[in-house]
């Protein structure tokens, strides 16, 4: 039986990979001709964590074009922790990393456990290396979280990513 269930929520820019990066975890495929994710979807997930025990993560992916105001309050409300994500071809897409940051951290709470993911990682050998990978990987440490790099297409460290954000939820819940 699951002990937890956990708000998750996906955040960051318009076609990062966030809808691609839930519907890897939850069916893995990658689907290639999906409709734009429109207002949200909310997806329910059983992860295993510290052995046997179960948490029950339900999944947010909202549209782009939902971020009012009005949503906004509903969206972030109770959220026990955030993936957010960024486009490894995009610099546009990291740069907009610490306003996403803030934005969570007003809205959901200033300790929120998040993971940083940089997704899209198959495209680097085509369109080389745009952000400083390093840097990223500094600034998550700095902010008391982790990057890691995920492709939705490949499926590389995409349940990683959920994983590790569900052990930081429930570290930090446990006081630990
Ligand atoms: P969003 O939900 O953040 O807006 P989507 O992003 O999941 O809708 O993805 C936006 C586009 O990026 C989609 O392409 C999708 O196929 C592609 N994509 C998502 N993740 C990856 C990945 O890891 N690698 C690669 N190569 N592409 C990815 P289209 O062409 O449909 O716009
Ligand atoms: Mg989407």
């Amino acid at each position: 039986m699951s002990s937890y269930k956990l708000k998750v929520l996906l955040c960051g820019a318009a076609a990062v990979g966030k809808t691609s990066l839930v519907q890897r975890f939850i069916k893995n495929r990658f689907a290639t001709n999906y409709k734009l994710t429109v207002g949200v979807d909310i997806l329910t997930k059983d992860v295993n964590y510290d052995g046997d025990e179960i948490a029950t993560l339900s999944i947010w992916d909202i549209g782009g074009q939902q971020r009012f105001e009005f949503i906004r309050s509903t969206f972030y409300k109770g959220a026990a922790g955030v993936l957010l994500v960024f486009d490894l071809s995009r610099a546009q897409t990291y740069a907009e990393i610490r306003k996403w940051l803030a934005e969570i951290r007003q809205f959901a709470g200033e300790h929120i456990p998040f993971v940083l993911a940089g997704n899209k990682v198959d495209l680097i050998e085509d369109v080389g290396e745009v952000i400083d990978r390093e840097e990223a990987k500094r600034f998550a440490e700095a902010e008391n979280s982790i990057y890691i790099e995920t492709s939705a297409k490949t499926g590389v460290h995409v349940e990683e990513a959920f994983g590790e954000l569900t052990r930081r939820i429930i570290k930090s819940r446990s006081g630990q």
